[in-house]
């Protein structure tokens, strides 16, 4: 995306373009872990977990992901899904956790760091736009009171001025008592200022999807194959009618602390539901016809045919706002995406480093 078009937003498109966040690809798949690498040389093992180096996020600890070749994507999901394909990833540490508002808020303190939502609109990007209607905010997720329509999107969010990752309802919410859920209300380029700061990045969407497995083979679920093992929910996804009826079947309405769910078969928490995880990539979907099979870093442009024109990054790993009905997006091929600036109350992120 050209920083000219970047810069072309105001709320109100904010809004619109974050609305297709929760427009993405989604439905039942199934893939397959094809091989192994065995540990390298430093003999670390998948699930192992330690700080690799002295990290700024000392609350955050990270585990070694062997280098592997899995089968990408599912021919069961959605068209940007497929097709599966062999990717290879090279080795590299995974935080255990999505970044909590308690590591965000030393990054914040450390740097002074103002993130998007937090920011007013600069009247030379939206000429014409009155002043008073450029208000600092984001995108908040606001259930309607009964059922409505599942093509209309602006029934459950709202653009509230004066929220972000602070106040995630609006002014009036805090996060205190919420150290350790997963931040939320950051944009790409939030993360990416965070992640730079503790000296780790973004990981690439096959490094995500490789952690996310698990060294699991051919299984939809970052845990396995049934939905809800022995009744019991593996994930903070959503239970009940979306968007009105909310049973948190889960134990939790909305975001719940990190680790609140069983890891997945690397020790990596959370890989599945509670919050949209950033990844490094550009959006294409058809971006799998053609990647290279190692390493693929994603491609160098984006085109997202829900919205010509909008440059867009992957997200990954589903949200607590993720239903049956509607979007299944918890699954690990499942893509998602928005355009670098958008922030959203069920998006956050966590960091890769190579070693
Ligand atoms: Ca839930």
């Amino acid at each position: 995306m050209s920083k000219e078009a970047e810069s072309n937003r105001n709320p109100a498109l904010q809004f619109v373009i974050a609305l297709a966040v929760v427009l993405g690809g989604i439905a039942v798949g199934s893939i397959v872990v094809m091989r192994q690498e065995k540990p390298s040389v430093n003999q670390v093992r998948p699930g192992l977990t330690r700080p690799p180096k002295a990290s700024v996020f000392d609350t955050n600890e990270m585990v070694w992901i062997p280098g592997g070749t899995f089968w990408m994507g599912s021919d069961e999901g959605q068209t940007d899904e497929r097709p599966v394909h062999a990717v290879t990833v090279n080795g590299f540490w995974i935080d255990k956790t999505e970044v909590t508002n308690e590591e965000f808020e030393k990054f914040a303190r450390a740097t002074g760091y103002v993130t998007f939502a937090e920011r007013k609109p600069d009247p030379k990007d939206f000429p014409g736009v009155p002043v008073e209607k450029l208000v600092a905010g984001s995108v908040v997720f606001s259930p309607p009171p009964g059922e409505v329509p599942l093509d209309n999107h602006y029934a459950w969010w709202s653009y509230v001025p004066g929220a972000n990752w602070r106040h995630p309802e609006g002014p009036d919410s805090t996060i205190q008592g919420r150290e350790k859920h997963p931040v939320v209300h950051v944009s790409w380029d939030d993360a990416m200022a965070c992640a730079r700061w503790a000296g780790k990045r973004l990981p690439t969407e096959a490094e995500w999807e490789f952690a996310a497995r698990g060294g699991l083979a051919r299984q939809p679920y970052v845990w396995g194959k049934e939905q809800v093992p022995g009744g019991k929910w593996q994930a903070n996804i959503w239970q009940g009618r979306f968007p009105n009826e909310n049973t948190a079947a889960d134990g939790f309405k909305g975001a719940a602390p990190v680790a609140s769910f069983p890891p997945n078969g690397y020790g990596l928490y959370d890989m599945a539901g509670n919050v949209w995880e950033w990844c490094a990539d550009w959006y294409l979907p058809d971006y799998y016809a053609h990647s290279p099979k190692e390493n693929p870093p994603g491609p160098d442009t984006s085109f997202d045919p829900n919205e010509p024109g909008a440059m867009k990054r992957v997200q990954r790993g589903g949200s607590y706002l993720c239903s049956d009905l509607y979007c299944i997006g918890y699954r690990p091929s499942a893509r998602m995406k928005s355009t670098p600036d958008t922030g959203l109350s069920h998006t956050g992120f966590r960091c890769v480093r190579s070693k």
